[in-house]
């Protein structure tokens, strides 16, 4: 009885298998239409598809620009983070991310203004950011979709030691990688602007990258985190920051759940028959 019960559930897992692979199914060219995002000026464009983890944060030039650490209104304004992961025919596992923001990706770093920062990936939400992807070369080495294992002291941070409160050497929010491990290699697409995003006008750009999860060694097994991540992305001076918690096994799967019942259903259903 024992053995058929297990047999069952072999089955079961077999049949499940092809469904777990993927909550979404993305594709990195800088297009947002794969993830469900919509720019048709409804605050439902921002919705991705079913499965997909996200975070929106759209701000305007309203409030004297203040979006919280810092100011500038549409300019450095932050506005979403999606992220979902997906196992490809490859039966490798894939993590994907994607930003929008109002700040434009080609702004140069000068005296008063601050170019692009790289997302950041703190396994087990413990205040140390584990890895930085780079969304500009950073180093001779360190470059454009390089994959960084870091410590905190890898990273440039921000202006600002807390919200309004302008003070760089006290800054607490990571901005770009400076130095660290190269541990493999993402996929990095940027979009040209566009417009028609929510409600609160503007132009705004899109990032959408992919990471291969054996570059975050054993803080992934298998399919999914071993661990729950918090994962940010920000520009050079931190004025505003778009961040995500994503628990352990947050993407919902629900055909695995419902096949292993359907499997237990049916081994419970044989072995009454079979004791009857
Ligand atoms: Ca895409
Ligand atoms: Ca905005
Ligand atoms: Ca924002
Ligand atoms: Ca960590």
């Amino acid at each position: 009885m024992r053995k058929n019960l297990l047999a069952g559930l072999a089955v079961t897992c077999a049949l499940a298998a092809p469904f777990s692979a993927s909550a979404a199914s993305v594709t990195i060219d800088g297009n947002f239409t794969d993830w469900g995002i919509t720019n048709n000026g409804t605050t439902a464009g921002w919705t991705p598809k079913t499965g997909i983890n996200y975070a929106v944060e759209d701000q305007s030039d309203a409030m004297s620009g203040f979006l919280s650490p810092g100011w500038g209104g549409q300019a450095y304004d932050a506005e979403a983070i999606y992220v979902t992961w997906q196992t490809k025919s490859d039966g490798k596992t894939y993590l994907d991310v994607g930003v929008v923001t109002g700040h434009d990706p080609s702004t140069a770093t000068t005296a008063n203004s601050y170019g692009r920062g790289d997302i950041a990936i703190d396994f087990g939400r413990n205040g140390s950011w584990d890895f930085g992807i780079l969304t500009a070369n950073r180093s001779a080495t360190l470059l454009r979709g390089d994959v960084v294992a870091t410590t905190n002291a890898n990273w440039s941070t921000g202006l600002w030691s807390s919200p309004g409160v302008f003070a760089p050497e006290a800054s607490p929010y990571v901005t770009k990688v400076a130095s660290g491990t190269d541990v493999g290699n993402a996929s990095v697409a940027i979009s040209n602007a566009f417009t028609n995003m929510g409600i609160l006008g503007g132009n705004h750009w899109f990032y959408e990258v992919e990471i291969p999860v054996d570059a975050f060694g054993s803080h992934w097994q298998g399919m999914n985190p071993s661990e729950a991540f918090s994962i940010q992305w920000t520009m050079l001076c931190a004025n505003d920051i778009v961040a995500l918690n994503v628990a352990a096994s947050t993407v919902p799967e629900p055909a695995i759940p419902a096949l292993v019942l359907a499997g237990l259903a049916a081994a419970g259903l044989a072995r009454r028959r079979h004791n009857a």
